[in-house]
């Protein structure tokens, strides 16, 4: 409507005067400046490229201001910079940096859904677990410690990784607080680096409302996914999902998590490599970034109480596509929250 798109305008408009205002244009620490400290505003609201250089500034995630940790925040992006857990080619440990790197393409708003994230929630980014990377079980102790800390006052972890292991420890502190999760696990691999076995093994999952979406490959017998079934897992292969929207789909998943708390786990792997092939164990044939997109947007409803994108490893990616459609997919996950307004 004529009223809704003004709205929407003048509100644009008024977080961009608040950035100018707030000195956008000028000084070199001006950038890291939040709608927070210029207007009284409770939101966090990355500077537009309208007044502040894309290539200008420390990047975090979406030019979205640092904070050193999780409190007062609704939602909160971390890097998980390791790939011990790698089995293939390594190289997920810089992963984080890039999406952060890349996501200075990212605007404010969701030109395909009218979602205005940073009209509704209070996200910054909050930095890496710091990891060891000499220590694959040291490291998941580290990370636990670091998510209790985060969903201890109930912001949402939106995580970059890092190799998939991360999903398990992360799993660990979220179930934890919110008890057994509904799973939405978006993958070429039935578990790469094994954290959803581990997690089944903990009683970490609300097993009947488990999707796997984007299976494939060869496997290690006839029947790969058996495991997963027997979990009670659903499972969508990808060639269930070959020459479809997956829109559909995510409503018949949208039934199964029901009202229940839901984690999210998206490997980039889950796309084909022809679109990402910035990862460490490539599989051909596989989903499109537009069924990736479709996948998250169809989350929107779900009690969604974290999200992981993972398995981005730049040193394979020579355009920078895999991290950039990271940086996206990971600002399609911040769109799709319980509490984000749309127009
Ligand atoms: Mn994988």
């Amino acid at each position: 409507t004529f009223s809704s798109n003004f709205c929407h305008f003048f509100v644009a408009f008024l977080s961009k005067c608040a950035w100018a205002l707030c000195g956008g244009l000028h000084g070199p620490t001006s950038y890291v400046n939040s709608k927070t400290r210029c207007s009284g505003s409770e939101f966090n609201v990355p500077p537009s490229a309208e007044f502040v250089a894309r290539v200008s500034g420390i990047p975090t995630m979406a030019k979205l201001p640092y904070r050193e940790t999780a409190e007062g925040l609704q939602a909160a992006f971390v890097g998980v910079p390791i790939d011990t857990g790698t089995s293939n080619r390594p190289g997920a440990r810089f992963g984080p940096r890039q999406i952060r790197v890349e996501s200075a393409m990212l605007r404010a708003y969701n030109s395909g859904t009218r979602a205005a994230p940073y009209e509704s929630v209070v996200v910054a980014d909050i930095g890496d677990v710091n990891v060891n990377v000499y220590d694959l079980k040291d490291t998941c102790r580290r990370i636990r410690e670091a998510y209790r800390k985060i969903v201890a006052t109930g912001c949402i972890p939106l995580t970059m990784g890092g190799d998939h292991t991360i999903a398990y420890p992360i799993l660990q502190a979220v179930a934890e607080k919110y008890g057994p999760v509904g799973l939405v696990h978006v993958d070429a691999h039935i578990g790469h680096g094994t954290p959803f076995r581990r997690c089944v093994e903990e009683g970490l999952l609300d097993c009947r409302r488990v999707v796997q979406i984007g299976l494939r490959g060869s496997g290690y017998s006839a029947d790969s996914y058996e495991w997963s079934r027997s979990q009670g897992f659903r499972v969508v292969q990808a060639e269930e999902c070959w020459h479809k929207s997956l829109t559909p789909l995510m409503a018949e998943v949208r039934a199964q998590m029901g009202d229940g708390p839901v984690y999210l786990s998206f490997d980039i792997d889950a796309l084909d490599p022809g679109f990402a092939p910035g990862t460490g164990t490539p599989e051909i044939a596989g989903l499109t970034p537009i069924q990736g997109v479709e996948i998250i947007r169809g989350c929107r409803g779900l009690n969604l109480v974290g999200c992981d994108l993972v398995e981005v490893s730049p040193a394979y990616d020579t355009t920078g596509n895999t991290a950039l459609t990271g940086a996206n997919l990971l600002f399609e996950m911040l769109c799709v929250l319980p509490m984000v307004k749309y127009y």
